[in-house]
């Protein structure tokens, strides 16, 4: 039974998976500490693959967008103790301008942003920002930075993860996925928009008995498109495709694999928690402001050498050859991931955080 705080959450998908994909596990990890949740969700149609169970969670209700601005809606919706502007969503006018007509107080109000090492964000976490205009003049948004230090806002982390992975049986996982793969081969995980170097990376896998496992969307229409440019040497990289998955499914996937190629923010923070060497494809910026994001995300990691020369090329901050994927190599990348994965579970979650502003 659920009867702590009502949180409503406001999400809106702009491309990609990754704004639903945070806002679902913040609504479950809130859930999971005994608040109850509305998520209101312009495009809630991935949570099909997603969070395929995401009506029927007790303690949460996906609410269709639309629905905030109804009027018959808003006289019969209790009113919430927290709002949640995810990723600067904007929130229905309708919705505020009811609230302030109604309540007796504010709720506390959140403007949760985008994950950043930037050195700029512990400044900016926890600001307020009163607002001077519309219905809702005269009261204050507070900023929520997510980070990777404990001056910031935390990272998602479920509290029964730990034990998940204890649990997990990673060779069952392997052999059902990829049961042709040799003992000495590695499991690499593909998640990625369209990586310059693509076509290097499968000409190095042509070379050894490594498999690349494939999720589907962009990732999938990148290889199958770098494979049509490829020459014919008769040599092919072994590689095959994954159904979409529910979260947990990616997490397991993430534990299982060798090596994960992700991209985004939420896999970028699954990886950490899942302690296998990984490389992260940035979510790219007009400006090119992700450079800059991605460097100060490699020295947060400690990233060496090699694992900072990968991510460059790979992300197209470089040109250049695609650093071999050694032996060493990875177990460097092992190490700096394992000890970085130390660090973060040192620290407070971020449902943690949230928390104490609300109580
Ligand atoms: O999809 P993304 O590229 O999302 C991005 C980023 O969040 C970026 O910051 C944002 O600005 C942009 O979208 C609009 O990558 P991300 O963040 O890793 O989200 C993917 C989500 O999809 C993640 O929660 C994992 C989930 N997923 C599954 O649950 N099952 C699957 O099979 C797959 C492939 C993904």
């Amino acid at each position: 039974m659920q009867n702590g705080q009502l949180w409503d959450i406001f999400c809106t998908v702009i491309d990609n998976h990754g704004d639903l994909g945070v806002c679902w596990r913040l609504t479950r990890q809130l859930r999971d500490a005994g608040q109850r949740v509305r998520l209101w969700v312009d495009d809630a149609s991935a949570l099909t693959w997603m969070a395929p169970t995401a009506a029927q969670e007790p303690g949460i209700e996906v609410k269709p967008w639309a629905q905030a601005s109804d009027a018959t809606t808003l006289a019969a919706l209790p009113p919430a103790d927290v709002w949640i502007e995810a990723f600067g969503c904007t929130l229905p006018e309708a919705f505020v301008a009811h609230a302030v007509q109604t309540s007796a107080r504010q709720p506390v109000w959140i403007n949760l942003e985008y994950l950043s090492a930037e050195d700029w964000v512990p400044r900016m976490h926890g600001l307020p920002s009163p607002l001077m205009s519309g219905p809702a003049k005269g009261w204050t948004k507070r900023f929520f930075y997510p980070g990777f230090t404990p001056d910031t806002g935390g990272l998602l982390r479920e509290y029964d993860l730990l034990e998940r992975q204890k649990t997990f049986d990673r060779a069952a996982w392997r052999q059902r996925h990829a049961p042709q793969l040799q003992p000495e081969a590695r499991l690499i995980s593909l998640f990625c928009y369209e990586p310059a170097a693509l076509p290097q990376l499968l000409g190095q896998l042509t070379r050894t008995p490594d498999h690349l496992l494939v999720t589907p969307g962009r990732p999938l229409a990148a290889v199958q498109q770098a494979l049509a440019g490829m020459p014919d040497t008769g040599h092919h990289p072994g590689w095959s495709a994954l159904p979409f998955t529910d979260q947990n499914g990616f997490d397991e996937m993430l534990w299982a694999c060798d090596l994960n190629l992700v991209r985004g923010e939420d896999s970028l923070v699954r990886a950490l928690w899942a302690g296998q060497p990984f490389v992260w494809h940035i979510y790219p910026q007009e400006d090119n402001a992700h450079h800059a994001k991605l460097e100060a995300f490699l020295n947060w990691l400690q990233a060496p050498e090699s694992l900072r020369q990968f991510h460059r090329v790979w992300n197209g901050v470089e040109r250049g050859e695609l650093l071999t994927l050694s032996p060493a190599a990875l177990t460097d990348w092992e190490m700096c991931t394992r000890t970085a994965r130390q660090r973060l579970l040192q620290q407070n979650d971020l449902v943690s955080q949230l928390r104490p502003l609300v109580m």
